[in-house]
């Protein structure tokens, strides 16, 4: 797995902020995601199934105005139709929509491609699929999959991260205190939706995961070169 960088030679930031703005409205969106790049947050994925077509649009291009004034990257959940319509970075599948080789061929190549995988087997096929990187989890137990069963937990997240070329991001459940135990079982990155949508403070929590993540690549840049 090469850290960072996904198959079509793009580099990823190693903090993949999802939305979820539940029944707070958009305006708390906005709010949580201006604070989160604020505090330097430069990938966002716009996650908001409930939203239909022209909704979803409206707020994927005004996410898409206030990720460009700080350089951020925009992705799109599962719609590549409202990814290209509002001039976003990439999209981000599930398992049951497009697979990563069939987006590909509307978005072109200079589009991300993010998959949502829940064990190594998609992993893989993610991978051969062409897709740019892929979030694996739920590593730890979180409210809004508790209805899926348990979680993958850290074994598995070790083998995928062992098996995988791309990037991972583990997910589900990641608060600050994680982001070293994911970041030493070979994740790339940590995505995650309640540690800075539901924070009182967002700019300060993404700060704090900011901080977990650079002392952590501090320690594993002196530890690859000692
Ligand atoms: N996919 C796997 S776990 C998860 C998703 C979308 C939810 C992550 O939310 P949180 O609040 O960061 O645990």
């Amino acid at each position: 797995m090469i850290r960072g960088v996904g198959q079509s030679g793009a580099s990823l930031p190693s903090l993949y902020l999802i939305t979820n703005m539940k029944d707070n409205g958009e305006a708390h969106l906005r709010k949580q995601v201006r604070a989160a790049l604020d505090a330097g947050v430069r990938l966002v994925q716009l996650r908001e199934k409930q939203l239909e077509g022209g909704a979803l649009l409206c707020l994927a291009r005004s996410l898409r105005e206030i990720t460009t004034e700080y350089g951020a990257s925009l992705i799109i959940n599962d719609r590549v139709d409202i990814a290209l319509l509002s001039g976003a970075d990439g999209v981000h599948l599930g398992q049951s929509g497009f697979s990563p080789r069939d987006a590909r061929k509307i978005t072109g190549s200079d589009k991300l491609i993010g998959v949502s995988t829940h064990s190594l087997e998609e992993a893989l096929v993610a991978q051969d699929e062409g897709a740019d990187f892929i979030t694996f989890g739920p590593v730890y137990e979180t409210p809004s999959k508790a209805a899926f069963g348990a979680p993958v937990g850290l074994t598995a997240l070790k083998a995928v991260c062992t098996a995988a070329r791309i990037p991972i991001y583990a997910i589900g459940g990641i608060k600050k205190d994680r982001v070293e135990e994911v970041m030493q079982n070979g994740a790339s990155g940590v995505a995650l939706i309640s540690a800075i949508m539901e924070a009182r403070n967002a700019r300060e929590a993404a700060e704090e995961l900011l901080d977990a993540l650079r002392s952590f690549n501090k320690k594993r840049r002196t530890y690859d070169t000692a």
